[in-house]
């Protein structure tokens, strides 16, 4: 499957957006003709996302499920003749005052090196080139280095905000330096796999759903992504409905800083959950877990099917039924329950004893790459969320994938029990997982009192997005709520642009593609 070339925007965005999006690409060309002097030979462009559900599991490579938004990241590119000595990568955005222009050489080893310490906008460029160098080079013995290319970038995913600006990023510059280095048939698993590592070189231990949601959705579907035993994503049509699914995102404009250390920490998360992981299997008495595609190389799922494997005898348990697969999450939430008691958390003395490995040969192996200073892991209640959470999943796959309502009972029944669903991983985040924050619990509450059916927090957390499942016609309802009693309330000075952008009614979008231009 690779990704699809288009000639024409209406292949990319739905119809009452053309004539903004014809603006933003016009825009970018004059600015590409303006810094370089030439037209751009291709645009590359990849999507943000909305996640509607399967949170903080994807790197437990448990199956989630986002969906692709309209806004994207673009990028015009324009191909250096291929030269001796180093190549130079000519860097400019559209949005001069918040990314000025940069350039680098890439050595004739072709390795950039990426400082993860800085927060730069060109580091995502860097990371989706160096991921793309390595692929090239798997693909073409005699590849060495990506040749240098100009390129302008635009962005209107809102960065910081939990819909994935980065991943947006990081898979268009993969897809640029793929397509500029002669490709013309980019794999769409390829990029994806290629983007997940990538990315990771940025700072942060991530799993693959942003990218997986950036690369593979068709318009109108929302993406039921597994990464066992190997990454592969569908496309869930949203099903036709006399009431449809509305899906509005709220930003809540707390900044979510997922690269400090401390308690509010992603890798700090990706660090218990892999030790929980570990923990379990010891407890349990299996034999050591293969290595897997996680950030640290273990995670939940892999000792989940080990259990099954080793302990009950099922032979291949990514084969076992939907209901059968159901039924172990719900057994190993009652493991985790009785087998991991402690509430306040586990010690690194107490985490060594029970593996058998030493503090530093823990710390040596999980908790270097990024350094992680707390002193107690909350083994059990991120187990508690993760197994839940894909349980979650499940029944929401299960609603979306089967037959469209028939009367309107039936209709607004689907309705509450997607909402339920979106309710109790709002409450996982908080109490268990411990990545929402008042804020975004606020933008619940609220909109649910204003009628939505379901209200939660979207990707990282602790700040950023929040989704709601909210009926047609309560919609502006929702909106109201939220400008009187939360963004006029804490941000007494906003204004109407502001506004706009923090309240999103969002259709499933389309996933990258690549424009020839000319
Ligand atoms: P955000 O912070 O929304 O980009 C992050 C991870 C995802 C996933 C979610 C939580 C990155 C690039 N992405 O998303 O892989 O783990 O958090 O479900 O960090
Ligand atoms: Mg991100």
């Amino acid at each position: 499957m690779d990704v699809p070339t288009a000639t024409s925007l209406n292949e990319i965005y739905p119809e009452d957006a053309i004539k903004s999006h014809t603006e933003r690409w016009n825009r970018l060309i004059s600015k590409f003709k303006s810094e370089y002097g030439r037209l751009p030979d291709f645009v590359s462009r990849s999507p943000g996302r909305v996640n509607i559900i399967g949170e903080h599991i994807d790197y437990c490579l448990y199956e989630v499920l986002p969906m692709a938004i309209e806004a994207d990241v673009l990028q015009a590119v324009a191909v250096h003749e291929q030269e001796a000595g180093p190549s130079t990568i000519r860097l400019a955005n559209v949005h001069t005052e918040k990314f000025a222009s940069k350039e680098f050489d890439i050595p004739d080893t072709g390795d950039v090196e990426i400082d993860p310490s800085t927060l730069e906008w060109t580091n995502y460029f860097k990371s989706g080139l160096k991921g793309a160098t390595e692929l090239l080079r798997k693909t073409q013995s005699d590849f060495k280095k990506s040749v240098g290319m100009d390129v302008v970038a635009d962005g209107n995913v809102p960065s910081g905000g939990g819909l994935s600006s980065s991943a947006a990023f990081t898979c268009t510059s993969a897809l640029s330096v793929m397509k500029a280095n002669g490709v013309d048939k980019v794999d769409k698993k390829e990029l994806v796999e290629v983007a997940i590592v990538s990315e990771r070189s940025v700072g942060v231990n991530s799993g693959g759903m942003d990218q997986a949601a950036s690369v593979f959705p068709h318009r109108g579907s929302a993406l039921y992504v597994s990464f066992v035993p190997e990454l592969s994503a569908k496309n869930i049509a949203f099903p036709e409905m006399k009431s449809p699914l509305v899906f509005v995102i709220a930003q809540s404009f707390v900044a979510a800083d997922k690269h400090t250390t401390g308690p509010v920490c992603y890798n700090l998360r990706v660090v218990e959950v892999t030790l929980a992981a570990l923990v379990l299997s010891k407890i349990f008495g299996l034999m050591d877990l293969p290595p897997d595609a996680s950030p640290l190389g273990t995670s939940l799922r892999t000792f989940h099917d080990a259990y099954f494997q080793q302990k009950e005898g099922v032979k291949d348990n990514y084969a076992v039924s939907k209901s059968e697969y159901q039924a172990q999450l719900q057994d190993l939430v009652q493991k985790v329950d009785q087998y991991l008691p402690q509430d306040e958390g586990y010690t690194r003395q107490q985490m060594s004893e029970i593996m058998g490995m030493s503090i530093p040969d823990m710390e040596e192996k999980y908790m270097k790459k990024f350094p992680i200073r707390a002193e107690k892991f909350k083994l059990r209640q991120r187990a508690l969320h993760v197994f839940g959470e894909a349980i979650r999943v499940l029944k929401f796959n299960e609603l979306l994938s089967s037959p469209p309502p028939q009367s309107e009972k039936e209709n607004e029944d689907l309705l509450k029990s997607l909402g339920e669903l979106m309710n109790d991983t709002q409450e996982s985040c908080r109490d268990l997982y411990e990545n929402s924050c008042p804020e975004l619990d606020e933008l619940c509450q609220l909109a649910r009192s204003a009628g939505a059916y379901g209200s939660r927090l979207t990707g990282a957390g602790w700040g950023g997005c929040s989704v709601h499942l909210v009926p047609e016609n309560k919609v502006d309802a929702v909106r109201q709520k939220w400008i009187e009693q939360y963004y006029t309330k804490k941000f007494p000075d906003i204004s109407e642009d502001k506004l706009r952008e923090a309240i999103v009614v969002s259709q499933p979008g389309s996933g990258s593609c690549v424009y020839s231009v000319g």
